[in-house]
């Protein structure tokens, strides 16, 4: 166990600012790869079970990805109230795809993901995620680039953009652009919802999040964040909540939970109408954060690693 003897100790190492590290000390390499598109591991970590890690970031463990997974799926869903047909942009784990098949009603989902080879290792090695979701014959994998896929295609109730962070010349920063949510917005039957991961609360990563909620919120008529708590991605996360309906951020605990009493098999382990509310709510910071962001992602000003490039303000 790392940092329990003395030994050559193997520890994935995430930046999350150029300033803080967030390490993990890991038991074995399951696989590692670098694909057409970007580093891959899958690691076994003592703490926090079996992870996939690219291009050196965490994306998601079989010990805290229930966190993430819930709260980005099902509040979309609850936010439609019946969702039947539902596109994964990413979701290579099949974590997403796994919690959107727990509504009945779901006849459809689609994940489109770049990496083949992702999808593959995730497949393999990590079972407790996707636990069979891949196999289910509502699901359907396209591999490609999902901002080809979303271009031309219609009448989704839900789409979940669920990313890896947007690094420059990674595969997902053009996925966090005005271009990519006006497509979203047109591939969206109406009354759809859109959500997607828009990265860190903590204070100074915040510039992410803020504008790229600012940049969907120049495409969608109502916008809002879900707040999730996951432990291994070192800080508060946000997702980005958006639709051309209006957004109830003061959801009804009953209620909520009597739709997931009829429309689900009911199986969470931390989503219901109580959650839910909580997630929610954002704190008088990022409101104010919000409020004065101006700054609009583009194809032409993509996000950059980081927030900002060095010496920029
Ligand atoms: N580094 C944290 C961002 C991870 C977002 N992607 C998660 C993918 C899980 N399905």
């Amino acid at each position: 166990m790392p940092g329990a003897t003395l030994a050559a100790d193997l520890w994935i190492s995430e930046y999350l600012t150029p300033h803080d590290v967030w390490q993990h000390g890991i038991e074995r390499i399951l696989a590692h790869r670098q694909t057409p598109f970007q580093e891959m591991y899958v690691v076994e970590s003592g703490a926090y079970g079996k992870a996939l890690v690219l291009d050196g970031k965490w994306q998601t463990c079989t010990g805290d990805e229930f966190l993430y997974h819930e709260p980005l799926v099902h509040t979309p869903f609850v936010v439609h109230g019946h969702p039947r047909r539902v596109l994964i942009a990413g979701g290579a784990d099949g974590g997403a795809a796994r919690e959107a098949l727990k509504w009945h009603n779901v006849e459809e989902i689609v994940i489109a993901d770049i990496d083949g080879d992702a999808v593959a290792a995730c497949r393999e090695w990590l079972p407790e995620i996707h636990q069979g979701a891949f196999d289910d014959p509502r699901v359907r994998i396209e591999i490609g680039d999902a901002y080809d896929f979303i271009a031309n295609s219609h009448g989704w109730d839900v789409i979940i953009a669920d990313l890896t962070d947007p690094i420059e010349h990674g595969p997902a920063f053009k996925l966090f652009t005005r271009e990519f949510f006006e497509l979203c917005q047109n591939a969206l039957a109406p009354g759809g919802v859109f959500v997607n991961q828009a990265g860190s609360l903590s204070p100074p990563l915040l510039d992410l999040l803020a504008r790229t909620v600012k940049t969907i919120g120049s495409v969608f008529a109502h916008t809002t964040v879900i707040q999730a708590n996951v432990p291994t991605y070192g800080s508060p996360w946000g997702m980005a909540l958006a639709s051309d309906q209006p957004i109830d951020t003061l959801p009804n605990i009953a209620a909520t939970n009597a739709l997931l009493a009829s429309d689900t098999n009911d199986r969470f382990r931390m989503f219901d109408g109580q959650t839910l509310l909580g997630l929610l709510q954002m704190p008088k910071y990022l409101r104010d954060r919000l409020a004065a962001e101006t700054v609009i992602y583009s194809l032409a000003n993509p996000p950059k690693f980081f927030s900002r490039s060095p010496g920029e303000t």
